[in-house]
């Protein structure tokens, strides 16, 4: 499911995307709404899309013609950290300056009960696919961090599967843990989409590939594989702490930590395209900018 700029109305509208790559207009204002739909009706998303589309012709637009908005605008983005050994490893070396000997508190957090869960993002700060996202003036070490984003329901219920970006400063975060909201959140600093995937019709949540790919003067420079089967933690879990004590706004994305690292000596400079896949979902582009204007 995409949200779209239609022309010449310059509204933005709900489309399924078919296996085929067809693209179906639907009558929901958003995401929510058609989740809505579906339980109000006892029926799997699924089943409604097909309703939906059944008797109905597609865009004549395939889906690289259309101008894609963020899939969802989710009023909070949290995010999961240390749900990797891989990120475990990284920040080990970012906080330790590559002496491995301590048990530091990535080691403990990685093991303990409690996972780590942080506030990434809001609405404002959230850019969908192609958008620009913002490098920081205070950092030298600055990487994406490709996610799965799960999208909750008011309850915390998981009603889809998106793609996150938790664009971040190693080299804050590493000089002090305490640096973390400054190393996670600015202007700019997270993207999600392009799509969602319903949850129902997802087989295996924990069987998602990721793959990140970071290009420079349009020539690859990076890229990985990981699989959301290497996730120490559940979702339920996750989403366990974050409900615990706390409101859930409909539409929070929770972003369920990072499995793919670049080498340390990367960091990301002006001009850089990032490119992270989830087949199934689709492909999140975007190009990282210096901002102009910095204070
Ligand atoms: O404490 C660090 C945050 C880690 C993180 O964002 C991740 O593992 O994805
Ligand atoms: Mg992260």
């Amino acid at each position: 499911i995409i949200r779209y700029l239609q022309k010449p109305s310059q509204r933005i509208s709900l489309a399924a995307i078919t296996e085929k790559g067809n693209v179906y207009s639907l009558p929901y204002n958003d995401y929510l709404e058609l989740i809505e739909q579906a339980k109000n009706k006892s029926i799997k998303t699924v089943d409604l899309l097909n309703e939906l589309i059944h008797d109905s012709l597609p865009l004549i637009e395939q889906l690289e013609e259309l101008d894609l908005a963020v899939p969802i605008e989710s009023p909070e983005v949290w995010a999961a950290g240390v749900t990797y050994h891989k990120s475990k490893e990284a920040r080990n070396y970012e906080t330790t300056n590559g002496k491995l000997d301590d048990i530091t508190f990535y080691d403990k957090v990685y093991d303990a009960e409690r996972p780590e869960i942080f506030l990434k993002s809001t609405k404002d700060r959230t850019m969908g696919p192609n958008e620009e996202l913002f490098l920081r003036s205070d950092s030298n070490w600055q990487i994406p961090e490709p996610e799965l984003g799960l999208v909750l329901g008011c309850d915390g219920e998981i009603i889809g599967y998106t793609i996150g970006n938790d664009l971040s400063c190693r080299d804050i975060e590493g000089e002090n843990p305490l640096y973390l909201p400054q190393a996670k959140i600015w202007a700019r600093s997270c993207s999600i989409g392009p799509a969602i995937l319903p949850a129902d019709m997802v087989l295996d949540p924990y069987q998602f590939n990721i793959i990140c790919r970071i290009f420079r003067d349009e020539k690859l420079l990076f890229e990985e594989f990981a699989n959301t089967s290497q996730l120490k933690r559940r979702y339920e879990e996750l989403v366990h702490y974050l409900k615990r004590d706390n409101i859930l706004f409909p539409g929070t994305v929770l972003l369920t930590g990072s499995c793919i690292v670049p080498p340390n000596e990367f960091t990301l400079i002006d001009g850089d395209r990032v490119e992270i896949e989830i087949p199934g979902i689709g492909k999140l582009n975007n190009v990282v900018k210096v901002q102009i204007n910095q204070a």
